[in-house]
């Protein structure tokens, strides 16, 4: 994506898009980095001259280097089922209620914790010397300077959020080398430049330099929501849904953590408190499993069909996994006494349903914990688009949904990248660049919020 910022403008425009198809070896699900750096180098060279680059991505993840620099195999994919168990182990040494108290980041069973120790009696991660997370990856590919930017550096459940630097003692008390990491840099730092060979594979005149941005993708995402003052929610849809609140400070409270709430780091100072629910994944793998028909049409049928049939807990740990997803969502439908869906169109209007439950809950659990009451719930990230997750998400609440922008991550990447360059102000300023140039669209609640309570009293059981 390339963006263009100025004091009353913010263009977006996508130069090139690329897939990222996760690959299942014998030794596990990995993600097939190097494409991705292909496809980031075929982009610089679509985009055409830029002012400097930035690069943002999924959590967690991280690729190994050995004591040359040079990357130890395939990264592994967060979906790979190597981390079964491994967070039991690690709480006999470090009690789950310490590990939160101490990063404030909610049980999932891939933190990049739980992943350095499934890993950490393999050959390859014997040889490792260096860990870099999937963003700072591809930035040391480009410009050859290693760093570890810190809204990801949250996610590892290796970060005090009170402090924004590492848990010593936690990983001391684990076993774990934080010399593994790169320093840490913050958004908008220097990140480099592009090197001789990037210039010349893309066509770009040097010096190109690449800026830290808030690297972790919720994090620029949530950077571009259009937000004014405090009294919002979010929720970032695409693979994930990421619903909550954005706070000065983290919410450590056992409560938080049996709700099962993380405090990630945001820009400047930002703390998204929220819950990570399987998002528009469920409706990815059943297109999968359909053979992709058209998104567009499958949706309007997925409309007709009545609302809250049957309705599935959509954080269950069962769909996390890749595979069979229309048949997991039937025979969770069965299981629980429930009409099981069997169109595409009901599977879908089902997954729709269940994510608005489950945006609810995240919006009316993130309000109670953190005492703070929200007027709004902006909708931002590819899941803006789909207007009936957004109605059903509004009426659900009882509360308005403002849908958009979609590409929020790229926007709120570009403006940090714009902030480094001197061209937009400070965290308020490119919200309201947002407001003052982004459409969005607005969805009122229809009154029927009771019959979404009902359900999710059904689904929550006696
Ligand atoms: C969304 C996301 C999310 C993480 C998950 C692994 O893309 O970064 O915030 O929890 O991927």
């Amino acid at each position: 994506m390339t963006v263009r910022a100025g004091a009353d403008t913010l263009d977006l425009a996508e130069a090139h898009r690329f897939p990222n198809r996760p690959v299942r070896t014998p030794e596990g699900l990995h993600w097939d980095v190097l494409a991705l750096y292909a496809g980031v180098l075929d982009g610089l060279r679509a985009a055409g001259p830029v002012d400097s680059v930035g690069i943002d991505g999924w959590a967690v993840d991280h690729g190994l280097l050995d004591a040359d620099g040079a990357l130890l195999g395939n990264p592994a994919h967060y979906r790979d089922s190597r981390t079964e168990g491994v967070a039991e182990q690690v709480w006999a040494t470090v009690p789950a209620r310490e590990l939160y108290a101490a990063t404030g980041i909610q049980y999932a069973p891939f933190n990049t914790l739980y992943q350095l120790v499934a890993a950490r009696s393999t050959a390859r991660f014997r040889q490792a010397r260096r860990l870099l997370l999937i963003p700072d990856l591809l930035t040391y590919w480009l410009t050859g300077e290693q760093g570890t930017e810190l809204t990801n550096a949250s996610t590892t459940q290796l970060l005090d959020p009170r402090t924004g630097d590492w848990a010593y003692g936690l990983a001391d008390r684990l076993g774990i080398d934080l010399g593994l990491f790169a320093p840490l840099r913050r958004p908008g730092d220097p990140a480099g430049v592009l090197r001789p060979e990037v210039l010349e594979e893309t066509g770009l005149r040097g010096p190109v330099p690449v800026t830290a941005v808030a690297s972790h993708d919720t994090a620029s995402a949530v950077a571009a929501v259009p937000a004014t003052g405090e009294r919002f929610a979010y929720l970032c849809t695409g693979t994930w849904s990421l619903a909550g609140l954005e706070l000065p400070a983290p919410v450590l409270t056992e409560e938080s953590r049996a709700a099962n709430f993380t405090n990630e780091l945001g820009l400047d100072g930002t703390v998204r408190h929220l819950r990570n629910i399987a998002g528009l994944w469920l409706l990815q793998e059943c297109l999968r499993a359909w053979g992709d028909p058209d998104l567009g049409a499958l949706l309007a049928s997925a409309a007709r069909v009545p609302e809250l049939r049957s309705v599935v807990d959509a954080g269950d740990a069962a769909f996390l996994a890749p595979g069979r997803m229309p048949e997991r969502i039937a025979g969770a439908c069965r299981a629980s006494g429930q009409p099981v869906p069997q169109t595409p169109a009901e599977v879908t209007r089902c997954v729709l349903d269940s994510l608005a439950l489950a945006h609810r809950a995240a919006v009316l659990d993130a309000q109670r914990l953190a005492g703070r009451a929200v007027d709004v719930v902006h909708v931002v990230g590819g899941g803006a688009r789909n207007a009936l997750l957004c109605q059903s998400t509004a009426d659900a609440l009882g509360l308005p949904v403002v849908a958009g922008p979609a590409e929020a991550a790229a926007l709120g990447n570009g403006l940090v990248q714009a902030r480094a360059l001197g061209h937009v102000g400070d965290l308020a300023a490119m919200r309201a660049l947002l407001r003052r140039t982004r459409r969005t669209v607005r969805y009122a609640p229809r009154g029927t919020t009771a019959r979404w309570r009902a359900a999710a009293d059904r689904l929550a059981g006696p």
